[in-house]
């Protein structure tokens, strides 16, 4: 049965505030497995990390993604981080102890951790310098691991990558200055899976590898090939259109982030025709989804211009539509909010340590955030009662695909039923859900939700529902959020 969808004019419509407070009880519906949701905790300290954990559980979150573990240069920017000086467990987010002891606390709330592996470089200074586990280091030489022959030096300009049409330039020439790594020699491999091992020995489930496109695919594969069955091997393998290295290749050694995804939702913020998002992940332009991770936002995208930021009213309504979408496994990204750039995360200027990380109460996608203040999306309730949803999706078809202007909704065929509004107008609405009739809460409406006690929406016998959506806001429902 197909329902009439209105489009209401702005003026005309009455904002429906809900303050919807249906919240802890039971879901008396039947137990589906978990989704697989993964979130990123961008430059987050061990001991923070291992704080949030349980919270991270209990919002429905199955796998964390941490910021670079091993030792790297010294100084404040964010990005010290990927300039490797050894694979000692010492960095500025902590101790070895401390990563260990994060690893344990998040596995037993059932948090898996994913590390992120820098492996296809070392450092890019130009002088000497010591590590912040206090190990001396040379561009080329890194006491007791590798020394100059272990890099590739090549005749390009400054021996660095300045054509992405050119793979062997962009996989055997130096990315921005950093010392690559002859991932073809045995000593290489075998340093690196040391490395990857040693994580796995502290509980590591899985790693993104930082820069696989810089890497031949064969070496990836080599360095991941005796790494247990079932670990998740995430490669960064950025798409671009018309390089020559593609994300495919890669797909032998493991699974990869699919950049395309967010690149193109990102277009949809705000005039373009919306419905495109219905493509996003449907052509053989995507990566197949069980092979691919999804992000609205990364460390790096957040830095480019393109990108839907947490700066960006519409950043919830498009994480929202990630979660709900069947294509691929979604991350959700959580950091910390910045101007400058290369703004590394806020440090006690007496101690020189990291600031402990606090997610204010404020925390939500209205939110302005100061500078260095942490954007905890892993806490906006939105994105909880999303991950539910997701989880009551489970494979159901999505069905029921409507967009007009700013207004886009769909179903996932009987269990779930999300419409959202990227525009600054309210958008008033009727909507076959596909849902059982009843009353159910609104997992867009701001407070999280484990089971609903107090409806605000009402699905009809034929599965129709009318409702109002706030500017870039979601009016989303399941069969858990059914009273
Ligand atoms: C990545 N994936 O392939 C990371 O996601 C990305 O954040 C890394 O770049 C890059 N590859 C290397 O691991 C980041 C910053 C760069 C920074 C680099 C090394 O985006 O800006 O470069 O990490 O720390 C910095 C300076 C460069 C300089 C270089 C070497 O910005 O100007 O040439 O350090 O000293
Ligand atoms: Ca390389």
């Amino acid at each position: 049965m197909t329902l009439r969808k209105t489009l209401a004019s702005a003026a005309a419509v009455t904002m429906v505030v809900a303050l919807a407070a249906c919240s802890q009880a039971h879901k008396d519906e039947p137990s589906a497995p978990p989704a697989d949701v993964g979130l990123n905790l961008f430059q987050w300290p061990w001991t923070a990390i291992e704080a949030e954990c349980q919270t991270i559980a209990d919002n429905g979150v199955t796998w964390i993604m941490t910021s670079p573990p091993q030792e790297h240069i010294q100084g404040d920017a964010w990005w010290t981080s990927y300039q490797p000086v050894s694979y000692k467990l010492e960095s500025k987010l902590g101790t070895r102890d401390e990563f260990g002891q994060m690893v344990q606390t998040c596995g037993d709330a059932g948090v898996d951790v994913v590390a992120d592996a820098v492996v296809n470089h070392m450092t890019g200074q130009e002088n000497p310098g010591t590590g912040t586990g206090g190990t001396a280091y040379e561009h080329y030489d890194y006491p007791g691991i590798y020394s100059t022959d272990d890099f590739h030096h090549c005749d390009a300009a400054n021996g660095d990558i300045t054509n992405y049409q050119d793979r062997n330039e962009v996989q055997n020439c130096e990315l921005v200055n950093l010392a690559d790594l002859k991932t073809e020699s045995e000593h290489v491999r075998t340093t690196l899976k040391a490395y990857l091992d040693d994580l796995l020995s502290l509980g590591v489930a899985g790693f993104r590898i930082d820069a696989a496109k810089h890497m031949p695919a064969v070496d990836v594969a080599a360095i991941v090939a005796d790494l247990p069955e079932g670990t998740r091997v995430i490669q960064e393998v950025i798409r671009a259109a018309g390089e020559p290295i593609t994300p495919e290749e890669y797909l032998e050694a493991g699974d990869v982030l699919e950049f395309s995804w967010g690149k193109d939702i990102s277009s949809l913020k705000v005039g373009s025709t919306f419905s495109a998002f219905f493509n996003a992940g449907t052509t053989s332009a995507y990566a197949p989804s069980e092979k691919s991770y999804t992000f609205v936002e990364n460390h790096d995208t957040e830095r480019g211009n393109r990108a839907i930021t947490y700066k960006d009213p519409q950043y919830e309504v498009f994480t929202a539509l990630m979660l709900a979408s069947p294509y691929g496994t979604p991350i959700l990204y959580s950091g910390y909010a910045f101007a400058d750039r290369d703004a590394g995360p806020a440090k006690n200027f007496a101690t020189g340590q990291l600031m402990e990380v606090t997610c204010t109460e404020r925390t939500g996608p209205t939110q302005t955030y100061l500078d260095g203040e942490w954007t905890c999306q892993q806490r906006w309730p939105t994105l909880v009662n999303m991950i539910q949803w997701r989880t009551d999706a489970g494979d159901a078809a999505v069905t029921q695909e409507w967009s007009e202007e700013d207004g886009l909704s769909f179903a996932r065929d009987g269990r779930a039923f999300i419409a959202v509004n990227r525009g600054a107008e309210p958008l008033t609405g009727t909507w076959d859900t596909t849902l059982p009739p009843g009353e159910y809460c609104d997992a867009g409406a701001g407070e999280i939700l484990t089971t609903c006690e107090t409806p605000t929406l009402t699905v009809g016998k034929d599965g129709a529902l009318t409702g109002t959506i706030a500017p870039y806001s979601v009016l989303a429902t399941s069969v858990s959020f059914r009273s």
